[in-house]
Protein backbone atom coordinates (compact mmCIF):
# COMPACT_ATOMS: atom_id res chain seq x y z
CA UNK A 1 0.00 0.00 0.00
CA UNK A 2 2.10 2.99 -1.61
CA UNK A 3 -0.17 5.70 -0.39
CA UNK A 4 0.12 9.22 -0.63
CA UNK A 5 0.03 11.57 2.82
CA UNK A 6 -3.49 13.06 0.71
CA UNK A 7 -4.80 9.44 0.37
CA UNK A 8 -4.07 8.79 4.28
CA UNK A 9 -5.35 12.61 5.11
CA UNK A 10 -8.59 11.89 2.68
CA UNK A 11 -9.22 8.34 4.67
CA UNK A 12 -8.62 9.94 8.17
CA UNK A 13 -11.05 12.47 7.11
CA UNK A 14 -13.99 10.25 5.75
CA UNK A 15 -13.40 7.81 9.53
CA UNK A 16 -13.86 11.41 11.36
CA UNK A 17 -17.19 12.17 9.46
CA UNK A 18 -18.29 8.84 10.15
CA UNK A 19 -17.52 7.70 14.00
CA UNK A 20 -15.84 11.17 14.66
CA UNK A 21 -12.44 12.93 15.95
CA UNK A 22 -12.14 11.37 19.57
CA UNK A 23 -12.61 7.87 18.03
CA UNK A 24 -10.39 8.01 15.47
CA UNK A 25 -7.52 9.82 17.47
CA UNK A 26 -7.97 6.89 20.08
CA UNK A 27 -7.69 4.28 16.94
CA UNK A 28 -4.40 5.64 15.89
CA UNK A 29 -3.20 6.36 19.72
CA UNK A 30 -3.98 2.66 20.57
CA UNK A 31 -2.36 1.21 17.24
CA UNK A 32 0.96 3.17 18.40
CA UNK A 33 0.83 1.56 21.32
CA UNK A 34 0.07 -2.27 20.44
CA UNK A 35 3.16 -4.65 20.79
CA UNK A 36 3.80 -8.05 19.18
CA UNK A 37 6.40 -10.69 19.41
CA UNK A 38 7.90 -12.46 16.20
CA UNK A 39 8.28 -16.24 16.84
CA UNK A 40 11.95 -17.51 16.46
CA UNK A 41 10.94 -20.55 14.74
CA UNK A 42 9.02 -18.75 11.76
CA UNK A 43 12.53 -17.18 10.27
CA UNK A 44 14.28 -20.51 10.19
CA UNK A 45 14.73 -23.88 7.86
CA UNK A 46 11.90 -25.77 9.98
CA UNK A 47 9.12 -25.85 8.39
CA UNK A 48 9.96 -27.34 4.72
CA UNK A 49 7.16 -30.24 5.20
CA UNK A 50 6.19 -32.19 2.12
CA UNK A 51 8.10 -30.07 -0.06
CA UNK A 52 10.85 -32.62 0.08
CA UNK A 53 12.30 -30.25 2.58
CA UNK A 54 11.91 -27.38 0.78
CA UNK A 55 13.58 -24.04 2.36
CA UNK A 56 13.06 -20.95 1.48
CA UNK A 57 15.57 -18.76 -0.04
CA UNK A 58 17.61 -16.82 2.89
CA UNK A 59 16.14 -18.90 5.56
CA UNK A 60 18.32 -18.11 9.03
CA UNK A 61 20.66 -20.93 9.47
CA UNK A 62 21.34 -20.55 13.31
CA UNK A 63 19.71 -18.03 16.32
CA UNK A 64 22.14 -15.00 14.81
CA UNK A 65 20.30 -14.91 11.39
CA UNK A 66 16.81 -15.41 13.19
CA UNK A 67 17.77 -12.39 15.57
CA UNK A 68 19.11 -10.03 12.31
CA UNK A 69 15.85 -10.96 10.87
CA UNK A 70 13.86 -10.38 14.03
CA UNK A 71 15.79 -6.75 14.23
CA UNK A 72 14.72 -5.58 10.73
CA UNK A 73 11.39 -6.73 10.82
CA UNK A 74 11.52 -4.40 14.39
CA UNK A 75 12.69 -1.47 12.15
CA UNK A 76 10.27 -1.83 9.53
CA UNK A 77 7.50 -2.35 12.13
CA UNK A 78 8.20 -0.70 15.47
CA UNK A 79 6.00 -2.78 17.26
CA UNK A 80 8.02 -5.81 17.36
CA UNK A 81 10.99 -5.72 19.81
CA UNK A 82 10.11 -9.11 21.44
CA UNK A 83 11.42 -12.13 20.20
CA UNK A 84 9.92 -15.44 21.06
CA UNK A 85 11.99 -18.48 22.11
CA UNK A 86 12.27 -22.16 21.43
CA UNK A 87 14.38 -23.93 24.50
CA UNK A 88 15.37 -26.45 22.02
CA UNK A 89 15.97 -24.95 18.95
CA UNK A 90 17.51 -21.64 20.24
CA UNK A 91 19.41 -22.44 24.21
CA UNK A 92 20.62 -26.07 23.10
CA UNK A 93 23.47 -28.21 21.72
CA UNK A 94 21.48 -31.30 21.33
CA UNK A 95 17.49 -31.06 21.18
CA UNK A 96 17.14 -32.81 24.39
CA UNK A 97 18.14 -30.27 26.95
CA UNK A 98 18.29 -26.77 27.10
CA UNK A 99 21.44 -24.59 28.35
CA UNK A 100 21.59 -21.67 30.64
CA UNK A 101 24.46 -19.93 29.42
CA UNK A 102 23.59 -20.76 26.05
CA UNK A 103 20.33 -18.31 26.65
CA UNK A 104 22.44 -15.39 28.38
CA UNK A 105 24.33 -15.36 25.06
CA UNK A 106 21.49 -15.28 22.86
CA UNK A 107 19.70 -12.79 25.04
CA UNK A 108 22.94 -10.66 24.62
CA UNK A 109 22.91 -10.99 20.81
CA UNK A 110 19.56 -9.67 21.14
CA UNK A 111 20.36 -6.68 22.87
CA UNK A 112 23.12 -5.97 20.59
CA UNK A 113 20.85 -6.02 17.82
CA UNK A 114 18.24 -3.06 19.75
CA UNK A 115 15.56 -6.27 20.25
CA UNK A 116 14.81 -8.22 22.95
CA UNK A 117 14.00 -11.87 23.91
CA UNK A 118 10.18 -12.57 24.68
CA UNK A 119 8.16 -15.30 25.60
CA UNK A 120 10.02 -19.21 26.24
CA UNK A 121 8.45 -21.82 25.20
CA UNK A 122 10.03 -25.22 26.68
CA UNK A 123 9.57 -27.35 23.58
CA UNK A 124 8.19 -31.01 24.69
CA UNK A 125 8.42 -32.51 21.40
CA UNK A 126 11.60 -33.87 19.18
CA UNK A 127 14.07 -36.27 19.85
CA UNK A 128 12.27 -38.67 22.93
CA UNK A 129 8.70 -37.30 23.37
CA UNK A 130 7.22 -39.83 20.68
CA UNK A 131 5.55 -41.16 24.12
CA UNK A 132 4.78 -38.22 25.64
CA UNK A 133 6.23 -35.72 27.67
CA UNK A 134 4.50 -34.91 30.99
CA UNK A 135 2.20 -37.47 29.92
CA UNK A 136 4.81 -40.15 29.10
CA UNK A 137 5.04 -43.45 30.98
CA UNK A 138 8.42 -43.59 31.63
CA UNK A 139 9.17 -40.79 34.91
CA UNK A 140 12.76 -39.96 33.17
CA UNK A 141 10.98 -38.98 30.38
CA UNK A 142 8.66 -36.45 32.28
CA UNK A 143 11.54 -35.24 34.66
CA UNK A 144 14.18 -34.77 31.74
CA UNK A 145 10.43 -32.08 30.66
CA UNK A 146 10.07 -30.90 34.12
CA UNK A 147 13.89 -29.99 34.51
CA UNK A 148 13.65 -28.04 31.25
CA UNK A 149 10.24 -26.49 32.40
CA UNK A 150 11.73 -25.29 35.39
CA UNK A 151 15.02 -23.85 33.43
CA UNK A 152 12.52 -22.56 31.23
CA UNK A 153 10.71 -20.30 34.35
CA UNK A 154 14.71 -19.36 35.20
CA UNK A 155 16.10 -18.03 31.62
CA UNK A 156 12.28 -16.26 31.40
CA UNK A 157 13.52 -14.47 34.49
CA UNK A 158 16.73 -13.51 34.24
CA UNK A 159 17.12 -12.53 30.66
CA UNK A 160 13.39 -12.54 28.80
CA UNK A 161 10.26 -10.47 29.87
CA UNK A 162 8.97 -13.29 32.42
CA UNK A 163 6.67 -14.55 30.39
CA UNK A 164 6.71 -18.53 29.49
CA UNK A 165 4.30 -20.54 27.20
CA UNK A 166 3.68 -24.15 27.11
CA UNK A 167 2.41 -26.14 24.64
CA UNK A 168 2.59 -30.11 24.98
CA UNK A 169 1.90 -32.42 21.85
CA UNK A 170 0.96 -34.91 23.93
CA UNK A 171 -2.33 -37.15 23.24
CA UNK A 172 -2.93 -40.59 21.37
CA UNK A 173 -3.92 -41.61 17.59
CA UNK A 174 -6.24 -44.20 18.66
CA UNK A 175 -8.98 -44.92 21.01
CA UNK A 176 -7.76 -47.28 23.32
CA UNK A 177 -3.89 -46.88 23.44
CA UNK A 178 -3.39 -44.84 26.01
CA UNK A 179 -5.69 -44.07 29.21
CA UNK A 180 -6.74 -40.85 28.52
CA UNK A 181 -7.18 -40.02 32.25
CA UNK A 182 -3.62 -41.26 33.29
CA UNK A 183 -2.36 -39.14 30.60
CA UNK A 184 -3.91 -36.04 32.17
CA UNK A 185 -3.32 -36.94 35.73
CA UNK A 186 0.14 -37.38 34.77
CA UNK A 187 0.16 -34.07 33.03
CA UNK A 188 -1.19 -32.05 36.43
CA UNK A 189 1.25 -33.93 38.66
CA UNK A 190 3.85 -32.57 36.50
CA UNK A 191 2.69 -29.00 35.64
CA UNK A 192 2.31 -28.71 39.90
CA UNK A 193 6.04 -30.07 39.92
CA UNK A 194 7.01 -27.64 37.65
CA UNK A 195 5.25 -24.89 38.96
CA UNK A 196 6.68 -25.76 42.51
CA UNK A 197 10.50 -24.84 41.40
CA UNK A 198 9.63 -22.25 39.02
CA UNK A 199 9.91 -18.33 39.73
CA UNK A 200 6.36 -17.10 41.24
CA UNK A 201 7.01 -13.72 39.90
CA UNK A 202 7.04 -14.78 36.30
CA UNK A 203 3.87 -14.91 34.08
CA UNK A 204 3.12 -19.02 32.67
CA UNK A 205 -0.04 -19.29 29.86
CA UNK A 206 -0.95 -22.94 29.64
CA UNK A 207 -1.76 -23.20 25.00
CA UNK A 208 -4.39 -25.73 24.15
CA UNK A 209 -4.97 -27.66 21.00
CA UNK A 210 -7.82 -29.44 20.13
CA UNK A 211 -6.00 -32.48 17.72
CA UNK A 212 -2.07 -32.74 16.02
CA UNK A 213 -0.19 -34.79 16.54
CA UNK A 214 -2.86 -36.50 18.43
CA UNK A 215 -6.10 -37.52 16.08
CA UNK A 216 -8.09 -39.03 18.51
CA UNK A 217 -7.36 -37.04 21.89
CA UNK A 218 -4.72 -34.14 23.06
CA UNK A 219 -4.09 -33.88 27.14
CA UNK A 220 -5.32 -30.39 26.71
CA UNK A 221 -7.64 -29.87 23.68
CA UNK A 222 -9.87 -26.48 25.08
CA UNK A 223 -10.07 -23.51 26.37
CA UNK A 224 -11.71 -25.12 29.59
CA UNK A 225 -8.82 -28.16 30.54
CA UNK A 226 -6.32 -24.93 30.24
CA UNK A 227 -8.36 -22.90 32.61
CA UNK A 228 -8.66 -25.71 35.16
CA UNK A 229 -5.41 -26.58 34.89
CA UNK A 230 -4.18 -22.74 35.28
CA UNK A 231 -6.60 -22.06 37.99
CA UNK A 232 -5.15 -24.99 40.25
CA UNK A 233 -1.83 -23.61 39.96
CA UNK A 234 -1.91 -19.93 41.19
CA UNK A 235 -2.59 -16.47 40.08
CA UNK A 236 0.35 -16.43 37.26
CA UNK A 237 -0.64 -18.85 35.09
CA UNK A 238 -3.35 -18.52 32.65
CA UNK A 239 -4.33 -19.36 29.14
CA UNK A 240 -3.12 -19.41 25.87
CA UNK A 241 -5.72 -18.80 22.63
CA UNK A 242 -3.92 -19.43 19.39
CA UNK A 243 -6.17 -19.42 16.56
CA UNK A 244 -5.61 -22.55 14.67
CA UNK A 245 -6.40 -24.56 17.83
CA UNK A 246 -10.17 -24.47 17.52
CA UNK A 247 -12.95 -26.56 15.99
CA UNK A 248 -14.39 -24.74 13.23
CA UNK A 249 -16.95 -22.60 13.61
CA UNK A 250 -15.88 -22.29 17.32
CA UNK A 251 -17.06 -18.70 18.86
CA UNK A 252 -13.21 -17.82 19.98
CA UNK A 253 -13.87 -14.05 20.93
CA UNK A 254 -16.72 -15.69 23.14
CA UNK A 255 -13.47 -17.62 25.02
CA UNK A 256 -11.79 -14.49 25.00
CA UNK A 257 -14.70 -12.23 27.12
CA UNK A 258 -14.96 -15.41 29.83
CA UNK A 259 -11.46 -15.35 30.57
CA UNK A 260 -11.42 -11.94 31.15
CA UNK A 261 -14.66 -11.69 32.56
CA UNK A 262 -12.93 -14.63 35.34
CA UNK A 263 -10.22 -12.46 35.49
CA UNK A 264 -7.88 -15.16 34.03
CA UNK A 265 -4.69 -14.38 32.69
CA UNK A 266 -4.51 -14.50 28.98
CA UNK A 267 -2.42 -14.48 25.56
CA UNK A 268 -2.47 -15.30 21.99
CA UNK A 269 -0.79 -16.96 19.27
CA UNK A 270 -1.97 -14.86 16.26
CA UNK A 271 -2.56 -16.88 12.86
CA UNK A 272 -5.30 -17.87 10.48
CA UNK A 273 -6.45 -21.10 9.83
CA UNK A 274 -8.03 -21.79 6.67
CA UNK A 275 -8.13 -26.32 6.90
CA UNK A 276 -7.13 -26.64 10.19
CA UNK A 277 -4.16 -25.44 12.57
CA UNK A 278 -2.33 -24.17 9.54
CA UNK A 279 0.02 -21.52 11.05
CA UNK A 280 -0.78 -19.12 8.18
CA UNK A 281 -0.50 -15.70 8.51
CA UNK A 282 -2.92 -13.66 10.30
CA UNK A 283 -5.87 -12.13 8.19
CA UNK A 284 -7.66 -8.99 8.98
CA UNK A 285 -10.62 -10.70 9.08
CA UNK A 286 -14.24 -9.92 10.73
CA UNK A 287 -13.58 -12.76 13.08
CA UNK A 288 -9.86 -11.17 14.43
CA UNK A 289 -11.76 -7.48 14.28
CA UNK A 290 -14.05 -9.18 16.92
CA UNK A 291 -11.88 -10.41 19.03
CA UNK A 292 -10.08 -7.23 19.24
CA UNK A 293 -13.30 -5.67 20.20
CA UNK A 294 -13.35 -8.11 23.10
CA UNK A 295 -9.86 -7.48 24.70
CA UNK A 296 -10.41 -3.62 24.05
CA UNK A 297 -13.69 -3.61 25.64
CA UNK A 298 -11.93 -5.64 28.56
CA UNK A 299 -9.29 -3.30 28.71
CA UNK A 300 -6.70 -6.09 28.32
CA UNK A 301 -4.93 -4.40 25.10
CA UNK A 302 -3.03 -1.76 25.11
CA UNK A 303 -3.97 -0.99 28.88
CA UNK A 304 -0.98 1.69 29.86
CA UNK A 305 -1.25 -0.28 32.57
CA UNK A 306 0.97 -2.18 31.36
CA UNK A 307 0.34 -5.77 33.75
CA UNK A 308 -3.03 -5.65 32.82
CA UNK A 309 -2.47 -6.36 29.22
CA UNK A 310 -2.61 -9.83 27.92
CA UNK A 311 0.49 -11.29 25.94
CA UNK A 312 0.33 -11.32 22.14
CA UNK A 313 2.58 -13.13 19.74
CA UNK A 314 2.81 -14.04 16.34
CA UNK A 315 2.82 -18.17 15.68
CA UNK A 316 2.88 -18.90 12.38
CA UNK A 317 5.60 -21.08 10.06
CA UNK A 318 4.38 -21.49 6.45
CA UNK A 319 6.69 -24.10 4.51
CA UNK A 320 6.19 -21.77 1.02
CA UNK A 321 5.91 -18.31 1.52
CA UNK A 322 8.41 -15.49 1.88
CA UNK A 323 8.67 -15.81 6.04
CA UNK A 324 9.63 -12.16 6.40
CA UNK A 325 6.79 -11.15 4.70
CA UNK A 326 4.15 -13.38 5.85
CA UNK A 327 5.58 -11.99 9.52
CA UNK A 328 5.17 -8.11 8.30
CA UNK A 329 2.18 -9.06 6.74
CA UNK A 330 0.75 -10.72 10.33
CA UNK A 331 1.91 -7.22 11.97
CA UNK A 332 -0.39 -5.26 9.42
CA UNK A 333 -3.29 -7.38 9.64
CA UNK A 334 -3.14 -7.43 13.82
CA UNK A 335 -2.60 -3.55 13.40
CA UNK A 336 -5.76 -3.05 11.04
CA UNK A 337 -8.00 -5.41 13.17
CA UNK A 338 -7.06 -3.58 16.27
CA UNK A 339 -8.16 -0.01 14.53
CA UNK A 340 -11.53 -1.52 13.56
CA UNK A 341 -12.30 -2.74 17.26
CA UNK A 342 -11.32 0.61 18.14
CA UNK A 343 -13.83 2.40 16.25
CA UNK A 344 -16.94 0.53 17.67
CA UNK A 345 -18.98 3.53 19.56
CA UNK A 346 -19.87 1.47 22.61
CA UNK A 347 -22.62 4.01 23.71
CA UNK A 348 -24.22 4.65 20.52
CA UNK A 349 -24.05 0.55 20.08
CA UNK A 350 -25.45 -0.11 23.68
CA UNK A 351 -28.47 2.20 22.74
CA UNK A 352 -29.43 0.10 20.22
CA UNK A 353 -28.93 -3.09 21.81
CA UNK A 354 -31.05 -2.11 24.95
CA UNK A 355 -33.97 -0.83 22.48
CA UNK A 356 -33.61 -5.00 21.41
CA UNK A 357 -32.67 -3.15 17.33
CA UNK A 358 -30.83 -6.73 16.20
CA UNK A 359 -30.29 -5.61 12.66
CA UNK A 360 -29.63 -2.19 13.63
CA UNK A 361 -26.84 -3.05 16.41
CA UNK A 362 -25.57 -5.93 13.70
CA UNK A 363 -24.99 -3.04 11.20
CA UNK A 364 -23.82 -0.62 13.53
CA UNK A 365 -21.10 -2.68 14.93
CA UNK A 366 -20.28 -3.74 11.33
CA UNK A 367 -19.41 -0.53 10.08
CA UNK A 368 -16.35 -0.57 11.97
CA UNK A 369 -15.91 -3.88 12.49
CA UNK A 370 -15.72 -5.04 8.80
CA UNK A 371 -16.95 -2.16 6.51
CA UNK A 372 -14.43 0.36 7.81
CA UNK A 373 -11.11 1.17 5.48
CA UNK A 374 -8.80 1.69 8.66
CA UNK A 375 -5.83 1.34 6.32
CA UNK A 376 -5.35 5.20 6.88
CA UNK A 377 -5.37 4.93 10.69
CA UNK A 378 -2.50 2.50 10.88
CA UNK A 379 -0.89 4.56 7.84
CA UNK A 380 -0.99 7.39 10.51
CA UNK A 381 0.32 5.58 13.11
CA UNK A 382 3.30 4.22 11.21
CA UNK A 383 3.74 7.64 10.24
CA UNK A 384 4.14 9.33 13.99
CA UNK A 385 6.14 6.33 14.69
CA UNK A 386 8.62 7.01 12.47
CA UNK A 387 8.30 3.79 10.75
CA UNK A 388 7.42 2.95 6.42
CA UNK A 389 3.91 3.29 6.03
CA UNK A 390 3.68 -0.12 4.12
CA UNK A 391 6.45 -2.20 6.16
CA UNK A 392 5.75 -5.60 3.58
CA UNK A 393 6.07 -3.09 0.25
CA UNK A 394 9.12 -1.12 2.18
CA UNK A 395 10.57 -4.64 2.87
CA UNK A 396 10.13 -5.80 -0.99
CA UNK A 397 12.35 -2.36 -1.60
CA UNK A 398 14.97 -3.19 1.04
CA UNK A 399 17.01 -5.24 -1.01
CA UNK A 400 17.32 -7.07 1.95
CA UNK A 401 15.97 -10.33 0.63
CA UNK A 402 18.61 -10.21 -1.87
CA UNK A 403 21.85 -9.49 0.71
CA UNK A 404 20.19 -12.63 2.98
CA UNK A 405 20.04 -15.07 -0.30
CA UNK A 406 23.83 -14.22 -0.99
CA UNK A 407 25.44 -14.33 2.07
CA UNK A 408 23.04 -17.67 3.29
CA UNK A 409 23.90 -20.07 0.66
CA UNK A 410 23.50 -22.82 2.99
C1 LIG B 1 2.88 -25.45 16.90
C2 LIG B 1 1.84 -25.84 17.93
C3 LIG B 1 1.57 -24.71 18.91
C4 LIG B 1 2.85 -24.11 19.47
C5 LIG B 1 3.80 -23.76 18.34
C6 LIG B 1 5.13 -23.27 18.87
O1 LIG B 1 0.63 -26.14 17.27
O2 LIG B 1 0.82 -23.69 18.28
O3 LIG B 1 2.51 -22.90 20.15
O4 LIG B 1 4.05 -24.90 17.52
O5 LIG B 1 5.66 -24.18 19.78
O6 LIG B 1 2.30 -24.49 16.06
MN1 LIG C 1 0.76 -21.75 19.24
MN1 LIG D 1 -0.23 -24.37 16.45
Amino acid sequence: MNKSEKWIENGIEMLVEEFGETTVKKAIEAVKRFQVEIPGWALGTFGGGRFGGYIYPGAARGIEEKLDDAAFIYKLTGVTKRFATHMLWDFSNDGMVADYEIARKVAREAKDRGIELGAVNPSYFLKGSHMGSFTAPDVSTQERYIEQTILAGKIAKDFCNGLVTLWFPDGSMYPGQIELQKAYERMKSCLIKSYEKMPQDITILIEYKVFEPGTYSTTIPDWGTSFALAKGLGKNVGVLVDLGHHHHGTNIEQIVMILISENMKGGFHFNTRYAADDDHSVEPNPEMARIFYQLVRGDVVVNPVSNKNWAYMIDQCGGRENRIQALLHSVDSLQLSLAKAMLVQKEKLACYQDADEIILANRFFNDAIINADVRPVVAKARIELGVPVDPVMAFVESGYQKKIEKERQS
